[in-house]
């Protein structure tokens, strides 16, 4: 089988890296790919000497969204049976966070796979864009319910009704994005984040991620309760007891993810 995923555990220290690699498609997301994605994140979610993961494409393209030849021909019970939202579903359940390095396309299901992760670093090259209209169909991997809680109903009806592409600088006015840095540092941008994150107790960090994301599934005291629950979850870690010793010690702590 093709490698349309380049994976690498060891890209930093507890950092691993994994690289959408169908560059003469502009990393066209088939179901290959997807598969491929799925697998490598939950290796690097179950591998413990990995804390933080970074997706990326390559400078030309992240992702120019699903693969429309692979598509063309399927009708509707045909893309029922191929289910392809048990492997979006799995990599939302990915515990350790996600930041997408991205330059270039990052389009239709490129752009909702941006979404699924939990930080993006742009390049200023970046393009992004939900073009589904212009062949005839709507996202359908979260680019009208994710982009809508994050740049609001008249912003998202605008992206998605005309297809229209918007650059790095205007993803970022949006909310769409963390940061926007030259092309040669968006990788190095993303990296940086990654180790600072990783210097965390992990424990705390996936919790936290996980409160963060309830915020955008439950009313407000439905989230609150998780969020509690969470927290106190978290004083039975060794990391804790760590972490404020060491600020009482006035040292850096060493959390080890227990
Ligand atoms: N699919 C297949 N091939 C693609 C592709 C795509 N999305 N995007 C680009 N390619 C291929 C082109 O066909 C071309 O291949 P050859 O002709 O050389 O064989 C090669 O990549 C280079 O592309 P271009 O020659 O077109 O390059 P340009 O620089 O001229 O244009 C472009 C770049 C990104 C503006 C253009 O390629 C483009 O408009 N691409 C299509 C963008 C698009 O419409 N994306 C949305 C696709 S629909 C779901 C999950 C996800 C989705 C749906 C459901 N479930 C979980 C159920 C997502 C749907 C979509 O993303």
């Amino acid at each position: 089988m093709s490698q349309f995923i380049l994976s690498n555990p060891n890209f930093a220290p507890m950092v691993g890296l994994v690289q959408l690699n169908r560059p003469k498609e502009l990393n066209a997301l088939n179901l290959e790919l997807m598969g491929q994605l799925r697998d490598a994140l939950v290796e690097m979610d179950e591998n413990p000497d990995i804390r933080c993961i970074i997706v990326t494409g390559n400078e030309r393209a992240f992702a120019a969204g699903a693969d429309i030849k692979q598509m063309a021909g399927k009708n509707a019970i045909d893309m029922l049976k191929i289910d392809q939202f048990s492997t979006w579903d799995t990599i939302r359940r990915v515990k350790k966070p996600i930041i997408a390095a991205v330059s270039g396309f990052a389009l239709g299901g490129g752009h909702e796979l941006c979404m699924l992760c939990d930080m993006i670093i742009a390049s200023e090259t970046a393009k992004f864009g939900q073009p589904e209209i212009n062949i005839g169909v709507m996202p359908g991997a979260g680019g009208t319910q994710r982009m809508a809680r994050v740049v609001g109903k008249v912003n998202v009806m605008e992206l998605v009704l005309t297809g229209k592409f918007i650059d790095a600088q205007r993803a970022y006015e949006l909310g769409l994005v963390n940061r926007v840095v030259p092309v040669e540092l968006y990788l190095e941008e993303a990296t940086k984040l990654a180790t600072e994150i990783c210097q965390k107790s992990p424990l705390a960090v996936q919790a936290a991620k996980e409160s963060i994301l309830k915020a955008y599934e439950t009313p407000l005291q439905e989230g609150l309760a998780f969020e509690r629950k969470n927290f106190y979850m978290l004083f039975a870690t060794e990391d804790q007891k760590e972490g404020m010793a060491a600020f009482v010690e006035k040292r850096k702590a060493d959390f080890k993810g227990k």
